[in-house]
């Protein structure tokens, strides 16, 4: 059987400064859906919060001020726009904002909450799926040691959706199995696998990835930045036998550099796209997803070869333990 081919491509951003208003990201948006059409791209991936400049680098004593990064609704007055040209233009979309919602917690207290969130548009104007990022990286309270903060643990919760993938027709196909997840997750490969054990046929995600790593002092070397993110992206698409759309926000923000590089890999784990710009620029691709069927029929078919026994402590245990050390035997 034929799983058949669409057409997707990664939207990266240049840097949205601070006090540029959403409508201004929304119109570069536009613009890249527009060149997308033009393309014939049937699923457009936009980056993480892509609505405004990161504002977790941005410390507020008092986390309600920095409510006005998020949005209430989906879609807002702002966003509207970017709804109705997509549905008029027919093509899917994924869209990360900062979300701020009323909702119970998990003590059945209603209160406000704060999730760096991500959404599947269908092309019919839809919302298909919905994710929250779970890894959320950086740190709560302000760090006099750092040049720029990043503050993604004082505004949002983790995300409480897990990591869901959804089957729906998308593009000319029938039905694609798409999951989602929200860039720091991409290094982890406990979210790649979840996703993977949905039979995700195609991951999308965007990033904000700063080219300084501040936690390394400085000596991570900003070649190695854009190598770890892509090696995290190629082994978890060949693990889990996958494509994976990856968009960055890229270039100058607030005077912090994001370092780009959007890519759009193959099963295989190979890069078959990748954006040389650190401006808005759309890459494309077009996937069969008939590709994902080797890795899922040999050797990554998980029904023959996995061994959940032996993973117990990836749900068990958060953080590593030491080894028992070794004692040599009495003579
Ligand atoms: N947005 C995001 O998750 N960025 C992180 C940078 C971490 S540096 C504190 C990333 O993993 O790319």
């Amino acid at each position: 059987m034929s799983n058949g081919t669409i057409t997707v491509a990664a939207a990266q951003l240049g840097p949205i400064q601070g006090a540029e208003p959403r409508s201004v990201a929304v119109e570069r948006m536009i613009r890249l859906l527009d060149r997308a059409h033009r393309r014939g791209v049937e699923l457009v991936v936009f980056p993480e919060l892509a609505l405004t400049t990161f504002f977790p680098r941005h410390y507020e004593k008092d986390i309600a001020e920095a409510d006005h990064w998020f949005e209430a609704t989906m879609p807002s007055n702002e966003t509207a726009p970017l709804f109705d040209i997509a549905r008029r233009l027919r093509i899917g979309f994924h869209l990360g904002y900062a979300e701020i919602t009323l909702e119970a917690d998990e003590t059945g207290e209603v209160r406000k909450r704060r999730f760096n969130t991500s959404i599947l548009v269908s092309p019919e104007g839809e919302i298909l799926l919905k994710y929250r990022k779970v890894h959320l990286p950086g740190h709560a309270e302000f760090d006099p040691r750092r040049v720029t903060q990043h503050l993604e643990k004082r505004y949002f919760e983790v995300g409480n959706l897990g990591f869901p993938v959804i089957r729906a027709p998308m593009g000319g196909l029938g039905g694609v199995n798409m999951g989602m997840m929200i860039c720091n997750d991409r290094r982890w490969p406990e979210a790649w696998r979840v996703l993977g054990l949905q039979s995700v046929e195609l991951v999308m995600l965007g990033y904000n990835t700063p080219s300084l790593n501040q936690e390394a002092g400085g000596f991570e070397a900003h070649h190695l930045r854009v190598f770890h993110s892509h090696l995290t992206i190629q082994a978890g698409c060949y693990q889990n036998a996958c494509f994976a759309v990856a968009a960055a926000k890229a270039g100058t923000e607030d005077g912090c550099e994001l370092f780009g590089h959007s890519i759009i890999v193959n099963p295989q784990g190979e890069i078959i796209a990748m954006a040389t710009t650190w401006d808005d620029e759309l890459i494309t691709a077009d996937l069969n997803l008939d590709q994902c069927e080797l890795g899922r029929n040999t050797i990554f078919a998980f029904e023959k070869h996995r061994r959940p026994e032996a993973y117990r402590r990836i749900t068990d245990q958060v953080g590593a333990v030491d080894p028992p050390v070794w004692q040599p035997s009495a003579r």
